[in-house]
């Protein structure tokens, strides 16, 4: 069994697929910390989690435009950088698949609302680790920058890889880090070395990491290439998808939404008010400017109050916005229907619906998230 040497998890997560692992955070514990604790980090694997020998683990620079290929131990990289520390969260584009399942059916993993965490990274930039390798910083030649993990295919098949744009490899928020909130990378999340990109999906953010690779064109990886790619609504079940002619996703656009109340929650009318809780999250470093909560489908709206990340500012927000209100129980109806939207710096807000952002794989499914409550005597 490639699966028999997976790490011990907390039991509190909540388990979508075992082999391989993948768990959301529970909603209350989401939103109880600012940082989500390492082993509340909701968890994303495509394959076996590698067996990673921290004093052997190699990380290797080379490619186009590479004038001193590195192959660096843990050790070194990290007495030969400078260390610095980011707080930003990981949301995978999968996260509210279930609910774009709801409007009209999907194929993928079904997260629920909770496939995102938060937390603060300690690392070298990407950026000094290139420069020490020779990269010139100018060279129009080289476009991408592939990353490597060391987790493989049981079957024989491929490593798991990624690539960001060479612009985002030498912006100063792109890590190679080495810590998760103050303690070494667990072995489920990258340990020792993974690839902090922070306004970027989940899925660029490659754990293990042993090789980083310049080039002039995307990864050749299956999950480069053929996933993580958002077709037109267009495109239906049984039809022929023609993954060349999308681009792969890179920014996240804007989400937010409720884990508290969870659906079907039950409230006394004597009450009068129920509280509320969730997360905002835009992709690119755009902040979020403000969440609001309706309860009457979207026609009148409530501002919540939100905790962000004191050390960051508006356009350089890499950290989610957590939000909290309480909300009046409307009178005369024996339940309500909780919506919540956010907006970024940049003035996007989200969808009402899935309508118009449904594609076949369920990716990014930001529409307004919408719980009911019933309300008792
Ligand atoms: N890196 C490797 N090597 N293997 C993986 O399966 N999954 C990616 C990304 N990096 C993955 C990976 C995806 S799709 C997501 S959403 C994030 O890791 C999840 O990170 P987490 O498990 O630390 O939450
Ligand atoms: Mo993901």
């Amino acid at each position: 069994d490639p699966y028999a040497n997976e790490p011990v998890r907390h039991p509190a997560l909540v388990v979508a697929n075992h082999k391989p692992f993948n768990a959301e955070t529970p909603p209350t514990l989401l939103v109880d910390h600012f940082r989500t604790p390492n082993e509340f980090f909701f968890v994303r694997n495509h394959l076996p989690v590698p067996d990673v020998d921290v004093s052997k683990h190699h990380l290797q620079v080379e490619g186009l435009g590479v004038k001193r290929p590195l192959n660096l131990s843990v050790d070194e990289l990290k007495n030969s950088f400078a260390p610095v520390h980011i707080t930003s969260a990981i949301q995978c584009s999968g996260n509210r698949r279930a609910n774009m399942n709801a409007y009209k059916k999907v194929q993928g993993l079904m997260w629920k609302e909770t496939a995102i965490s938060n937390a603060k990274w300690t690392g070298v930039r990407l950026r000094d680790l290139l420069i020490h390798s020779g990269v010139d910083p100018n060279d129009k030649q080289i476009k991408h920058v592939h990353l490597e993990g060391a987790d493989k295919d049981p079957t024989g098949g491929q490593n798991y890889g990624a690539s960001i744009p060479f612009e985002k490899a030498m912006s100063p928020e792109t890590i190679v880090a080495y810590k998760m909130n103050d303690e070494d990378i667990p072995r489920d999340h990258g340990a020792p070395l993974r690839l902090i990109v922070p306004g970027v999906v989940g899925a660029r953010q490659v754990k293990w990491l042993k090789a980083i690779r310049l080039s002039d064109v995307e990864s050749p990886s299956h999950w480069q290439q053929k996933d993580y790619r958002v077709f037109s609504a267009s495109v239906n079940a049984g039809d022929e998808l023609k993954w060349e002619t999308v681009p792969s996703i890179q920014e996240y656009p804007i989400q937010s939404a409720f884990c508290i109340p969870q659906p079907g929650a039950a409230v006394s009318r004597s009450e009068e008010t129920i509280d509320v809780a969730g997360y905002a999250w835009s992709g690119g470093g755009r902040g979020i400017i403000r969440v609001e909560i309706s309860t009457d489908g979207g026609k009148t709206w409530q501002t919540a109050d939100i905790e962000q990340d004191p050390q960051q500012d508006q356009e350089h927000m890499w950290s989610w916005t957590l939000f909290k209100a309480s909300v009046k129980i409307p009178e005369g109806v024996d339940q309500m229907e909780l919506v919540v939207k956010a907006t970024d710096r940049s003035y996007n807000t989200q969808p009402e619906t899935s309508a118009g952002i449904w594609n076949i794989r369920g990716l990014l499914n930001n529409a307004w998230h919408k719980v009911e409550v019933k309300i008792k005597d």
